[in-house]
């Protein structure tokens, strides 16, 4: 019989125990619940007397909070070991869960209620809370600076309850200005939410732009309030009905990209691109490389070497691998006037991997936006490349061509942007 669990999506509590369900392999129906007239009937409250989603209906009896039910689920397949077998990490998977809900959650959901009006708004108290967030997440960013997973070398249900505790924060308040001081909880956080299990449960993720708008609303009294479901991770994205009506100005149009307005350069970057694509690998030296030293505008264009700076914590290929794909993917903002080679390599075998690229960027300094919008760049030691040493012109053609080896060290694979 299939485990039943009650409570709608999008809702990041009621995420924790699908996505543990997507590691473990064991099927979940889910019973979509509709807040204020359901959970308030007798039939619901035998089920949790609290009145509140999710719980989860398991052939012993039902269980509430979703953390419970989310170790739960985790502990049906033992041997995957999504709830570690040790005792000492339990307590750190257990640790992790309590940190993030009181210190982090906990002062996030008051920030983003205030302003959507699902509570009184109160400036100073917004301070405060504002706060408490900031020195729960610089505690989480420090632990996270040398470690990809909560607990061990890899996934635990802490890094599933902590990755959803962080959700609903991510897609209202804390956009990636109010995050740029804790650079590793902001890696940790979109690592996980693009593994395939979470993108399965939760979908694309969208970190609001901007810090949600008081809504204008009064805050509903409490028996209304109660029938407010918290904030709905998806729907979140998108502004609140609320900060439609509210006096916030309207995003001005979108001004030009600043790179468009560059003088014009000899150098075309889709040509450039088109002869990289097209150049079989015997000819590659010869042809593109050739091309490419032959096509450079120095004037026009910037070329920039980047090195992982936390290599230590790389200690699985496959994570480096993933770490190096959401960069790529997070810049592609700015693809039309990029292009990156960026290479994992391995000193010794099984690593630690280090990640060394090189960027081309339009401009001769690498673009502001890039600085301003991608978190990823502060993650990386950034050297411009002096076009006039051999040395580091041939460091650039190893990278553009992939030899078996690079700076010494063991390709193990090597992912373009462009
Ligand atoms: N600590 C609980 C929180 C549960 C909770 O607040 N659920 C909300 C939806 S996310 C709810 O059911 N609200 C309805 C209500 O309070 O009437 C958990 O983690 O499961």
């Amino acid at each position: 019989m299939a485990l039943k669990l009650y409570g709608s999506v999008p809702n990041a509590n009621v995420f924790k125990a699908l996505i543990a369900a997507e590691y473990v392999g064991e099927s979940i129906e889910s019973v979509p619940v509709e807040l204020g007239t359901q959970n308030k009937t007798p039939e619901f409250l035998k089920l949790n007397p609290a009145g509140k989603v999710p719980v989860l209906v398991t052939p012993q009896g039902p269980i509430f909070e979703s953390n419970a039910i989310a170790k739960y689920v985790s502990k049906l397949r033992p041997a995957v070991e999504l709830y570690p077998a040790k005792l000492q990490d339990q307590a750190l998977v257990d640790q992790w869960v309590d940190f993030s809900q009181n210190e982090i959650r906990g002062y996030v959901q008051e920030w983003v209620s205030m302003r959507a009006g699902r509570m009184p708004y109160d400036k100073t108290r917004e301070g405060a809370v504002k706060g408490k967030a900031m020195e729960g997440l610089k505690t989480l960013n420090n632990y996270l600076a040398s470690r990809t997973y909560l607990v061990g070398n890899k996934v635990t249900v802490a890094d599933i309850i902590v990755a959803c505790n962080l959700l609903g924060g991510i897609q209202n308040v804390l956009t990636s200005g109010f995050l740029k001081p804790f650079p590793h909880v902001t890696r940790y956080f979109w690592t996980q939410v693009n593994q395939p299990e979470f993108k399965k449960v939760i979908g694309e993720v969208t970190q609001a732009a901007k810090e949600m708008p008081v809504s204008e609303k009064p805050a509903a009294a409490p028996k209304a309030e109660k029938k407010k479901e918290e904030p709905k991770p998806k729907k979140e994205a998108a502004p609140a009905p609320a900060a439609d009506e509210d006096d916030e100005p309207k995003p001005a149009p979108k001004p030009k990209n600043p790179l468009d307005l560059l003088p014009p350069s000899p150098m075309v970057m889709d040509d450039w691109k088109r002869l990289y694509s097209n150049t079989k690998v015997k000819d590659f030296r010869e042809v593109a490389i050739k091309g490419f030293w032959a096509s450079y505008d120095p004037a026009g264009y910037s070329l920039w070497f980047c090195e992982y700076k936390y290599t230590e914590e790389n200690t699985a290929s496959f994570m480096t691998m993933n770490k190096v794909s959401g960069f790529l993917q997070r810049m592609d903002f700015v693809r039309k006037h990029a292009f990156a080679k960026m290479a994992i390599l391995e000193e010794k075998a099984g690593g630690p991997f280090h990640i060394s690229g090189v960027w081309l960027f339009r401009g001769t300094e690498i673009p502001k936006q890039v600085l301003d919008e991608s978190y990823d760049m502060e993650l990386y030691d950034w050297a411009k490349v002096d076009v006039n040493d051999s040395e580091q012109k041939e460091r650039v053609n190893d990278l553009l061509e992939e030899p078996d080896t690079i700076d010494g060290k063991t390709v193990v694979e090597v992912k373009c942007f462009k």
